[in-house]
């Protein structure tokens, strides 16, 4: 036991009016929500990189935060999965996820890198036995090592596409060891940025023979979780080529690999993307691609990256009422990646941001099932579509433009607009958050 979170209690649900910091207003685990345990439907998981292995730094500044782990031996990186594990307990955290490079210290060679990784996933395995802190997902850090400046699997230097390989297959490994339930790929350097000196065409393939190696290794170890794709359409790279969810499912029907991997989705790439976060999901629902979300929000004015704690009620109402109607997740969750800020440097920070998300969201979804459960939007939804349910009008979806415009002269057809109903759905929905 460190003594990092010393003087911080266990945090635990004590209802809306309690005036506890440390305490849950909002989420309570074992409450039922359309049947089933509000901890089972929101998932929740913290972000290893975020909040034990990032220093503080910005564009313009170093190092802020001062922690006993900060430093580059196998014991640092055993106290930082300590206090992680620690601080999974204070949350009764249900999942965590991470990359290899937030967990294991870089090695000189590929070898001692796979080593450090080996033993540090060992540790996390034997912290899990005593932890019900499960795994959600791992990953590979592709693009903070210099060597991925142009990219893992889309560079024009075959030996980085090789090292890629060759650490995504012990991320996946390490993922499947601690019995992960999904596995991420986030494509941190695989877009461009200038055309003077890329191939589309090339970096295009690459990408698609190392996702369909990555899909094959699965299913050769018997990995039963999901592979997901992170959208995000720049930062860092000018152009990033997994854009959003409409682009990566593009790239998958390209390449035959739609049934096979799903999207995780980050409330802040959506919005960079110029989407929202529920278009996002609602398309990905509509597309079979909804895997996981990570529910961290960007600062409104600043326009980049910020990855912040989400603190908007409605706002979340909205993504969670589109993963409920999604049938909600299955391997998936709901990860932070999301970090305190760089002032934010108290180990109750840690604890606090993520006691805030967690009741932000628990409020999100009560909204959204109680609107869903009300069932008026969902009518009013069918309401609009329902004349394509009559079978003269279905049969249109199949039919040739001669006979569709033979139809509107036999029956002349002369249509006449209807209200979209909008504001009175705003206000039917604003009844509820
Ligand atoms: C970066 C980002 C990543 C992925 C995992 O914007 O979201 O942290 O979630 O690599
Ligand atoms: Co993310």
């Amino acid at each position: 036991m460190s003594d990092f979170f010393k003087g911080i209690p266990q945090v635990r649900y004590e209802g809306p009016d309690s005036t506890n910091e440390f305490a849950f207003r909002h989420y309570n685990p074992d409450e039922l929500i359309m049947g089933k345990r509000m901890e089972d439907h929101l998932r929740f998981a913290v972000a290893y990189w975020h909040s034990f292995a990032w220093q503080g730094g910005d564009p313009f500044g170093g190092q802020t935060f001062e922690r006993p782990w900060f430093g580059p031996t196998m014991a640092d990186a055993k106290l930082k999965a300590d206090v992680a594990f620690e601080m999974f307990d204070i949350l009764n955290a249900p999942f965590f996820c991470f990359h290899d490079a937030d967990a294991r210290p870089e090695g000189a060679t590929f070898a001692e890198s796979l080593r450090n990784l080996e033993e540090i996933t060992d540790h996390f395995a034997q912290k899990m036995e005593t932890s019900r802190t499960r795994l959600l997902w791992g990953t590979a850090n592709l693009f903070s090592h210099r060597r991925f400046m142009s990219g893992a699997a889309t560079n024009p230097d075959p030996e980085v596409f090789a090292y890629a390989a060759a650490t995504v297959k012990s991320c996946i490994d390490a993922t499947h060891k601690l019995g992960g339930q999904n596995y991420v790929l986030w494509g941190g350097r695989e877009g461009y940025e200038t055309l003077l000196n890329t191939d589309l065409s090339r970096e295009a393939e690459q990408a698609g023979a190392f996702l369909r190696m990555v899909v094959d290794y699965k299913h050769k170890i018997g990995f039963k979780g999901a592979i997901l794709i992170e959208p995000k359409p720049q930062e860092p790279s000018k152009h990033q080529y997994d854009y959003d969810v409409a682009t990566v499912y593009g790239f998958l029907k390209r390449f035959g690999l739609e049934g096979e991997v799903k999207v995780n989705i980050e409330q802040g790439h959506a919005i960079l993307a110029g989407h929202s976060f529920e278009h996002e999901l609602a398309l990905a629902a509509s597309l079979g691609l909804f895997g996981s979300i990570d529910m961290n929000r960007n600062d409104y004015q600043s326009g980049w990256d910020t990855d912040q704690f989400p603190d908007n009620v409605p706002e979340m109402a909205r993504a969670y009422y589109e993963v409920l109607k999604a049938g909600g997740f299955t391997t998936g969750g709901t990860n932070f990646d999301a970090k305190i800020r760089r002032q934010s440097l108290d180990p109750a920070d840690l604890i606090l941001s993520h006691v805030g998300g967690m009741d932000v969201c628990a409020r999100a979804l009560k909204a959204a099932a109680a609107l869903l459960q009300d069932g008026s939007l969902e009518r009013a939804r069918s309401d609009r579509y329902a004349d394509w349910d009559r079978p003269a009008n279905r049969q249109m979806l199949s039919a040739s433009l001669e006979t569709v415009a033979q139809r509107v002269l036999d029956e002349t057809i002369n249509p006449q607009p209807k209200s979209g109903r909008q504001e009175r759905l705003e206000n039917l929905w604003n009844r509820f958050v």
